[in-house]
């Protein structure tokens, strides 16, 4: 039996990972902790326990903890790359002190902890073409500042004090239940709105910006699968590369127009979107993923253009194929 507390769980991961750990594990208590003034409501908080976890305050994770006998933290709370630029000091009180607060109360109750990284964990000197597991991570955005930092905590608690700690480094998260939080990749989930609802896209994103991007179901199969991970196989921790997918917007647009005839997409660039997926890699190497703990994507850009178009359609009541 598992108990699992999940700090952020009415987000975009959140509210479908929940449900996912929720099926995947049906004897045990999976908590989905929310903030106040956040949605506080919906399928995580309504289909089993909740509790209000803010990430910044140690005492009520530990109090969660304490009450649901909780063996496992998934925290997903953070400040997405774009909002982070205009709010730098909450981005980092979220991504570090929240994870601090979290690890701390890992290391006194015995919790293993999954808390992402990022494709934003990378900066303009790192490799871009098939960036390694292992390599220069000089980010410059905030939200970089912060996923590499909690990478490095988190491996420091998992040696200095046996705390179980995995992460995976997502890609640009595209999914149809839930919208994006504020982030660079954003765009790739938009613009399948507007193909569904007959609008012209207005791509916030200069033609030949790749980045690597990843269907949820594949995301959430991912967090899942590193946490029941054979630790003895585990060389790295925190936080490994996942791939699944590479594109940029002309390649996407293309892709939903075999799907959409007559789909329309202009250019309305961005500039601070530009200049953060700019200084991002274009195509990760997860490599080590598949060696140590058997990752493999199951959603290519045909497939996850399929699923998204017929899940949309449903969920906007157009029409479907
Ligand atoms: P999101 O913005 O959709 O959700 C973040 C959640 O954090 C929300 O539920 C919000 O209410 C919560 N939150 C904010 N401040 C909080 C606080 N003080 N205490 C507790 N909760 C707080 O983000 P997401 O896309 O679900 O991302 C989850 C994690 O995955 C983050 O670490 C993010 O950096 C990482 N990630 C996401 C993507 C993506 O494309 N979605 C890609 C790479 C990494
Ligand atoms: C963002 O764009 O900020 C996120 C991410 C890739 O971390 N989607």
């Amino acid at each position: 039996m598992k108990n699992i507390l999940i700090i952020g769980a009415t987000g975009q991961i959140g509210s479908e990972l929940t449900l996912k750990l929720r099926e995947h594990y049906p004897h045990g208590n999976v908590v989905a902790g929310y903030i106040c003034g956040a949605n506080h409501f919906g399928p995580p908080l309504d289909s089993g326990p909740a509790e209000e976890v803010d990430i910044t305050n140690a005492q009520q994770i530990a109090d969660a903890v304490d009450k649901y006998k909780i063996d496992t933290i998934y925290n997903l709370a953070a400040i997405l790359s774009a909002v982070a630029e205009t709010n730098p000091q909450l981005a980092w009180n979220v991504g570090v002190g929240g994870l601090y607060n979290t690890l701390e109360v890992a290391r006194e109750k015995g919790c293993a902890v999954f808390t992402p990284s990022s494709i934003g964990s990378f900066g303009p000197s790192t490799p871009a073409d098939g960036t390694p597991q292992d390599t220069i991570q000089r980010p410059e955005t905030i939200y970089g500042v912060t996923k590499v930092t909690g990478e490095l905590l988190s491996d420091y608690y998992a040696r200095r004090y046996g705390v179980d700690t995995r992460s995976v480094r997502f890609p640009g998260l595209i999914s149809y239940k839930t919208l994006p939080g504020g982030g660079t990749t954003d765009y790739a989930v938009d613009i399948y709105y507007s193909a569904v609802r007959g609008e012209t896209f207005k791509c916030p994103l200069k033609p030949g910006t790749f980045m690597d991007m990843m269907y949820m179901p594949d995301a959430l199969r991912a967090a899942i699968e590193i946490m029941e991970a054979d630790p003895s196989r585990l060389v790295h921790r925190n936080s490994f590369n996942i791939a699944a997918m590479s594109f940029d917007p002309e390649i996407i647009y293309k892709k939903i127009c075999e799907y959409v005839p007559g789909f329309k997409m202009e250019y309305e660039l961005d500039p601070l979107r530009q200049k953060i997926a700019d200084s991002w890699p274009n195509s990760l190497d997860d490599t080590c993923a598949r060696e140590e703990w058997g990752w493999k994507p199951e959603f290519d850009l045909d497939a996850m253009t399929r699923d998204m178009l017929h899940h949309l359609r449903k969920k906007l009541g157009v029409a479907n194929d």
